[in-house]
C-alpha cells in the first residue's frame, strides 16, 4: 500500500530527484546522429551503470531550441547554434543514477573538443565547438528544467534494472 502511494506520488508530483534517482538530460545533436554515434554514446552510458529512462528521435522545433538555449540568446553564435540544432533529428535521452549530472558532463568532455581529453565523447569524436556532437545538462536544476521541456511525464519510464544491486 505504501509503495503504491509512493509510486503515485513520484509519478504526479515529481520530487527533486536526488541520490540514485538523480536524472540528467542528454541529447545526441544532429551531427552525432548523422555520424552514427548514437549507439556508441548509449553504450558508454549503459556500461557506466546509468539507467535509461527516456529516449526519442526528434526533429526539434526552433521554439523549443530557443527556450533550451535561452541563456545563450545574446551570444554571437546563437542563431547558428539554433540552425545547427535544427539541421536534422536529435536523439533526446534521460539518464538516471548517482551523481549522473556531474559524471555525464565529465563523460562529454569540455564544450570545445580541442580542450576535451581523449576518452571523453567530445575528445574522441569531434573537432569543432560548433559541431560538438552531444549536449548534457550542466546542473541538477538545469537537468530538471530541460527534462520537463523535452519530455512529457508519460515518456519517462519507471522500471527496475536487474543489475541495480551490482552497481549500488
Ligand atoms: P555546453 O554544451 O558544453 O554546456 P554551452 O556554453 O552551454 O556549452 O554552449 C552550448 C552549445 O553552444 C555548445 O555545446 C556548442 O554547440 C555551442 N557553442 C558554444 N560556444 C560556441 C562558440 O564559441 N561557437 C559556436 N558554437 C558554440
Ligand atoms: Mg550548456
Amino acid at each position: 500500500m505504501i509503495f503504491l502511494f509512493m509510486s503515485i506520488f513520484a509519478r504526479f508530483f515529481q520530487p527533486g530527484w536526488t541520490g540514485v534517482n538523480e536524472r540528467t538530460f542528454i541529447a545526441v545533436k544532429p551531427d552525432g546522429v548523422q555520424r552514427k554515434l548514437v549507439g556508441e554514446i548509449v553504450r558508454r552510458f549503459e556500461k557506466k551503470g546509468f539507467k535509461l529512462v527516456g529516449f526519442k528521435l526528434e526533429q526539434v522545433p526552433e521554439d523549443l531550441l530557443r527556450e533550451h538555449y535561452w541563456d545563450l540568446r545574446n551570444k554571437p553564435f546563437f542563431s547558428s547554434l539554433i540552425r545547427y540544432m535544427s539541421s536534422g533529428p536529435v536523439v533526446a535521452m534521460v539518464w538516471q543514477g548517482l551523481d549522473v549530472v556531474k559524471t555525464a558532463r565529465k563523460m562529454l568532455g569540455e564544450t570545445n573538443p580541442a580542450d576535451s581529453l581523449p576518452g571523453t565523447i567530445r575528445g574522441d569524436f569531434c573537432v569543432e565547438v560548433g559541431k560538438n556532437v552531444i549536449h548534457g545538462s550542466d546542473s541538477v536544476e538545469s537537468a530538471q528544467k530541460e527534462i520537463s521541456l523535452w519530455f512529457r511525464q508519460s515518456e519517462l519510464h519507471h522500471w527496475e534494472s536487474s543489475s541495480r544491486n551490482w552497481i549500488y
